[in-house]
């Protein structure tokens, strides 16, 4: 594997592919318009120049169909490039269900990683070729952002919250990984890769290395040390909603309002929970705010994904 990584590095998703022609289209469709300027007035600076005899009474001050069309054509061509490039942005938001899920930690000044088994890595991101990768980031303190050259992709990643991207990495190699906001002195150094592989060679890399229990498992240890079990457990006598199933639900709030339950919708309950009060219910949910951390908060998330069918097609922009 080459470490001679270039910023320009060849596309490696049929995303960045696209990505790729809607830039070449707008350089080539600037460049036309570019060059069709400059030959008018080179045409024009010949024939009107000074010792040129010709006729320069009577200039015509309106030609509206002339006006009309160098109006209306560029302005076709721009609806045609907006539709395209809306296209391929909404695209972005929309991550297939059957996604891989990693979450990523950004902190000064490192990308700390965890796939749902447990394995861990720092700067690296291991994935397989041919599979959508979804990609769960959040910070621990300044606002990062994750920026990756080959796969055309940067998502800034934010404390307080998580930012999500996918993306499926369609050739095998070593990928550069950037911090693109700058967060403070050691900024330019953090830095990393993203390891595209053979799936069979992801599938053992995922089960080689240090093993920790997996996500879901520390989020039920967790849930229970936390005291989540004494109201959200279906043999409790506190009145607290069923938290199978809940990713992907539409859940009914108090005030009227809806929402579709995700990764930043539970994270919510647990560190804000008077921000969003679910129908029906008392707002007797304690914070979590300070009491766990981010690695423990994607571990509960993990853990309440396992008690029910995951319904989440992917988020809205
Ligand atoms: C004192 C009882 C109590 C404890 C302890 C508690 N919860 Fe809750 N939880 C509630 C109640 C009541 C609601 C519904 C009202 C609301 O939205 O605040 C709720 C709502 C939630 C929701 C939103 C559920 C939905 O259907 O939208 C999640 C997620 C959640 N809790 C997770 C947790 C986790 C994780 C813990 C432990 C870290 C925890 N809760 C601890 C009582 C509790
Ligand atoms: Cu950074």
């Amino acid at each position: 594997m080459s470490h001679a990584f270039t910023l320009f590095p060849p596309a490696a998703s049929s995303a960045a592919r696209d990505t790729d022609k809607l830039y070449l289209a707008l350089v080539a469709f600037s460049t036309l318009i570019a060059i069709a300027f400059i030959v008018v007035i080179i045409m024009f600076c010949y024939r009107y120049r000074k010792k040129a005899r010709v006729d320069r009474r009577n200039a015509p001050s309106h030609a509206g169909g002339l006006e009309a069309a160098w109006t209306i054509a560029p302005m076709l061509v721009f609806m045609l490039l907006f539709a395209w490039a809306a296209r391929d942005y909404a695209l972005q938001f929309h991550a297939p269900r059957n996604a891989l899920r990693v979450f990523v930690v950004a902190k000064q000044w490192m990308w700390k990683a965890e796939h749902p088994n447990g394995r861990r890595e720092i700067n690296t991101l291991h994935v397989p070729v041919g599979t959508p990768v979804r990609l769960i980031m959040t910070s621990q303190d300044v606002i990062h952002s994750f920026f990756v050259p080959a796969l055309r992709n940067k998502r800034d990643v934010v404390p307080g919250r998580y930012s999500t991207m996918w993306f499926t990495a369609d050739r095998e190699g070593e990928f550069l990984l950037l911090c693109a906001e700058y967060c403070g002195t050691d900024h330019a150094e953090m830095k990393g890769s993203v390891v595209a592989m053979a799936p069979e060679d992801y599938a053992q890399w995922l089960e080689a290395g240090p093993t920790h229990a997996g996500l879901a498992a520390r989020g039920y240890t967790l849930f229970r040390r936390h005291g989540c079990m004494g109201c959200h457990a279906a043999a409790s006598s506190v009145h607290a909603p069923e938290l199978a199933g809940l990713l992907g639900r539409t859940v009914h709030l108090s005030n009227g309002g809806t929402v579709v339950a995700d990764e930043t919708y539970i994270r919510d309950a647990m560190m804000e929970p008077q921000k969003a009060i679910v129908a029906g219910y008392d707002a007797i949910m304690p914070s979590f705010k300070n009491q766990l951390n981010e690695e423990e908060i994607m571990a509960i998330i993990e853990y309440i994904r396992s008690l029910g069918p995951d319904t989440l097609a992917g988020e809205r922009p």
